[in-house]
């Protein structure tokens, strides 16, 4: 039985969100804060609310394609609030978070950040990421806003900042740095910067989804929330800690005129008879991510786009690289899509350990004309990448460190050449920075990148709470 009231909306429905501000903040008053939070609390958008609110949205949707002659006003002021902290919150308000149990929390990112192989200068204990200065700083917590548009948005921080005195005589918490996210504009709202559509494949889980679509097996709800059935430390867990999941945020930039120069530049090694030089573009840049910018995946379709099969969440997603284990011509091994979720790559439990739900947005402008005729990144734009999961070490580090950089992923001795780095997100050395299997027709040819078209700039592990745990425990 999930508790759909006891659980913040993010998790499980992701908020609906045209835009979203991260808020990071610090905890300056331990005792004013745990007050505030419980005025804060009201504001808490659940799993249920957020399915009052998916109901609202798509019955303005229905009146307005049905009855355009109401010429309806814009739905707005739909907002929506979550919260969590970090293990450094749980030491300041002097909570005991000890069977969260999970050694990436407890340390954080910033300290893991050379392990995520994030570049940097120095080592060990003396290593620091090349990340923005806010992220440097101890971060206590991230309050969550979203919203239908801007003012949206911003009224709801403001409230925020009133609860918690955060401009006035006797703030609890202080503000660290505040990120806004959209959503791209038009036709590509639900593509990231790049142009892949995102946001198709997650799990469905168990209790909650009630009519997963044709895909990877759903997940017990133990592999996202705490304290179910899956969660590997089930029994350890406190009352408190049940129905909450960790939340990991990665601050993203994407090169996007670099990355696109690239593909077009490399495009020339892809010669196959039919195809024309942007032909030759779209399927090197469909074999780095492992599926079509549409979205349709390409060991469904390998050498030709299909639209329609993209649109259909009943196809879309129903897929497992069964055709070809230890074989790369329809979808190579370190595209970005079979490096995160490797499916029949590996034993069924072995993929089930390491599953997570993206909440994701977009963040910066659209490139520029003058960046695209330079090549050259000049605003910074990129992902607001987050995730939820009930092992940080098993999710979001896991897929990191042990797939994406892994140049031997699926390992080593069962694939007949060596895979490479994820083109995506994969970090490692200058050397490590390629892959095989771009050449669907010899798959042992070998692709050089250029430097990062991903770049960490910063980032944090949080724990987001069930709303009981936050009400009988950590404002009480
Ligand atoms: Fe990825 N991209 O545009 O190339 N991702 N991702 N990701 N990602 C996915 O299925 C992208 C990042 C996963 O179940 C798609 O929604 C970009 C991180 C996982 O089949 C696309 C960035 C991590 C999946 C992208 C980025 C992951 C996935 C296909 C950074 C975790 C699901 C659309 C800027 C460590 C795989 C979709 C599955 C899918 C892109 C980051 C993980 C297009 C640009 C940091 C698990």
């Amino acid at each position: 039985e999930i508790d759909l009231g006891n659980i913040q909306g993010d998790i499980l429905s992701g908020l609906p969100k045209k835009t979203e501000t991260f808020y990071f903040f610090q905890i300056i008053h331990p005792v004013h804060f745990k007050r505030d939070l419980r005025q804060l609390i009201p504001l808490i958008k659940t799993v249920a609310d957020v399915g009052k609110d998916r109901k609202k949205i798509q019955d303005y949707k229905d009146r307005v394609k049905h009855h355009p002659e109401e010429n309806l006003p814009p739905l707005i002021h739909l907002a929506g609030v979550n919260i969590a902290l970090s293990h450094l919150a749980f030491e300041e308000i002097g909570i005991d978070d000890s069977k969260l149990d999970d050694p990436a929390f407890t340390n954080g990112q910033l300290k893991d950040s050379e392990s995520l192989k994030d570049k940097g200068t120095g080592t060990g204990p003396t290593f620091v990421p090349d990340w923005e200065e806010p992220f440097k700083k101890p971060i206590h917590g991230v309050i969550i806003v979203t919203g239908d548009c801007h003012p949206t948005v911003d009224k709801t921080v403001q409230q925020i900042e009133n609860i918690f005195d955060v401009n006035g005589s006797s703030p609890s918490i202080s503000l660290v740095t505040s990120i806004r996210g959209d959503v791209r504009p038009g036709d590509l709202s639900a593509h990231e910067h790049f142009g892949y559509l995102d946001g198709v494949s997650n799990p469905a889980v168990i209790g909650f989804d009630k009519d997963p679509a044709p895909g990877p097996k759903p997940v017990p709800a133990g592999k996202i929330l705490l304290g179910h059935d899956g969660d590997a430390n089930r029994d350890k867990r406190e009352p408190w800690m049940v129905d909450g999941s960790f939340l990991v945020f990665r601050y993203l930039f994407q090169k996007v005129p670099e990355f696109d120069d690239f593909v077009e530049r490399s495009s020339g090694r892809l010669v196959r008879p039919g195809l024309d030089k942007k032909e030759a573009a779209d399927l090197l840049g469909a074999r780095l991510v492992g599926r079509w910018k549409s979205g349709a995946p390409i060991d469904i379709t390998p050498f030709h786009d299909n639209p329609h099969l993209a649109e259909n969440p009943q196809r879309n997603n129903d897929f497992s690289f069964s055709a070809e284990i230890n074989v790369q011509k329809l979808c190579p091994f370190a595209s970005h899509v079979r490096r995160t979720m490797p499916r029949d790559d590996i034993p069924e439990d072995q993929v089930e350990a390491h599953r997570i739900l993206r909440r994701g947005i977009q963040f910066g402008p659209e490139v520029t004309k003058q960046e695209k005729r330079t090549k050259t990144t000049m605003h910074g734009r990129g992902l607001l990448f987050a995730c939820y999961q009930s092992s940080i070490s098993d999710g979001f580090r896991f897929i990191q460190t042990r797939w994406s950089n892994n140049v031997r992923f699926p390992p080593g001795e069962t694939t007949p050449e060596t895979p490479g780095l994820d083109p995506i997100i994969g970090q490692g050395t200058p050397a490590d920075r390629k892959m095989s299997g771009f050449n669907p027709d010899k798959p042992s040819d070998e692709l050089a990148f250029d430097d990062l078209w991903v770049v960490p700039r910063g980032g944090e592990y949080f724990f987001s709470p069930s709303i009981e745990g936050l009400k009988d425990i950590i404002a009480a």
